[in-house]
């Protein structure tokens, strides 16, 4: 074990609040979805109770109708904005009102092969609550085809120029005060602007006025856009889902269904003249028009093709660590700013699965040294710009030190040799 390894697994135990884990301390107190499925998959490479645990934690807040919240608030902080009061769900224990990327799946499946036996009884209670979790994305949030999003927050990649069409289409100038604890952790210059926030926190005024009602929002909301990176997530997670079914010898044709359909939408996410998926706005039929690092996730759902291999070369050869974010040969590119072109090791992870179940594995190893090149050189951060590898956001990363333990901090050229 290494000393980046005994950092990464500290790291998961501080901050474990007790059967979750939070993003990192004082910038996000709380349990968030899928930041809980990465510190899962983490755990399982030396705590594997704690992995299933983590699961189960995270599945026990699902809502009546399916829903697996972004946020949940096991105890009041008031670090974070907006909290408990803001969203208003009338949950137990209090949630937000909006999901997150479904990789809780894909995540379970990969906890499962480390150890098959151990992980049987703990798949048998989260299959059906995962099953169903599936299903609301298929009834409430692919009914145009595509996996769409009814708030930024809800695509995990919460500031990327993608959503910036659906954005301009929210009036937040009527939101009233409010004070953002965000910038009083992070540099502002690394955050969303205050209009982006006035915009945010009307979304999730939207919500709270029709009390949650999902059809409403989709139907009447301010904001609806088809996003390339949850439906390439959900697709790979649908057929995962399949696998574990399989495996407990449950009948998946509705799984199978699913995932069929959302890859039969695939093409009304393809923009033909970006030349790659894109984020389309529903409120007005029109594409983003920008090349996001959701396009790539396409690798995870076995959904890639040569021309986006073009742009994925074109934007990583542009920079030197890892995918960025945003298209850094684009205007919109902020190589600093939370989603607008910095690089993500999560989002790498997701794509090197891809990559490696395709048997790429020199891109898969480029990917994957460039990535543990920004920890080894400053930490566990959240995210980090990708020309210098300048750290930015939070420290003592949850997701970042996961990764590294199950991916990142892989040293196959040493296995290799020691072969
Ligand atoms: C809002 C916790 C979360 C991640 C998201 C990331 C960021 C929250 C915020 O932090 O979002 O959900 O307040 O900025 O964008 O992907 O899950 O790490």
């Amino acid at each position: 074990m290494t000393l980046f390894d005994s950092e990464a697994r500290a790291i998961l135990r501080e901050n474990d609040r007790g059967g979750y884990t939070i993003p990192t301390d004082g910038l996000y107190p709380y349990q968030w979805n899928w930041d809980s499925a990465f510190a899962a998959w983490g755990y399982s490479t030396f705590d594997l109770p704690r992995a299933w645990q983590e699961l189960e934690t995270l599945m026990a807040a699902q809502w009546k109708d399916g829903m697996v919240p972004h946020i949940i608030f096991h105890q009041s902080d008031p670090g974070y904005f907006p909290g408990p009061d803001v969203w208003a769900t009338g949950q137990t224990p209090p949630t937000s009102g909006i999901s997150q990327p479904p990789v809780a799946a894909i995540i379970a499946r990969l906890i499962w092969e480390v150890d098959k036996e151990a992980g049987h009884e703990h798949l048998k209670h989260l299959f059906p609550r995962l099953v169903r979790w599936h299903r609301w994305w298929h009834e409430c949030r692919c009914t145009a085809g595509p996996a769409t999003i009814t708030h930024p927050w809800e695509s995990g990649r919460d500031n990327c120029p993608d959503w910036d069409s659906g954005m301009a289409g929210v009036d937040g100038s009527g939101v009233g005060e409010y004070e953002r604890r965000d910038t009083g952790h992070v540099d502002a210059s690394m955050r969303p602007g205050k209009e982006d926030y006035d915009r945010y926190i009307a979304m999730v005024q939207f919500g709270v006025k029709t009390g949650w009602d999902q059809a409403r929002i989709v139907a009447e909301g301010p904001f609806l856009m088809a996003d390339p990176g949850i439906t390439f997530i959900l697709l790979r997670a649908h057929q995962d889902l399949a696998v574990i079914g399989r495996a407990l010898g449950e009948d998946v044709s509705e799984i199978e269904g699913w995932s069929l359909a959302l890859r039969n939408a695939l093409p009304l996410i393809w923009n033909p003249d970006l030349q790659a998926y894109d984020a389309k706005n529903l409120r007005t039929g029109e594409f983003a028009g920008v090349l996001g690092s959701g396009a790539f996730l396409a690798y995870l759902a076995e959904a890639g093709n040569p021309e986006l291999d073009k742009q994925l070369m074109r934007v990583w050869d542009a920079v030197t660590y890892g995918i960025p974010s945003a298209d850094p040969e684009a205007e919109i590119f902020d190589p600093r700013r939370y989603w607008r072109g910095p690089a993500w090791p999560v989002i790498n992870a997701l794509i090197a699965i891809g990559l490696r179940d395709a048997g790429r594995f020199d891109l898969e190893w480029r990917l994957r040294s460039e990535t543990a090149s920004l920890i080894k050189q400053h930490g566990f951060y959240e995210y980090f710009d990708p020309r210098d590898a300048t750290p930015c956001g939070g420290s003592n990363f949850t997701w970042t030190a996961a990764i590294w333990l199950t991916w990142a901090g892989d040293d196959r050229e040493a296995a290799e040799a020691a072969a």
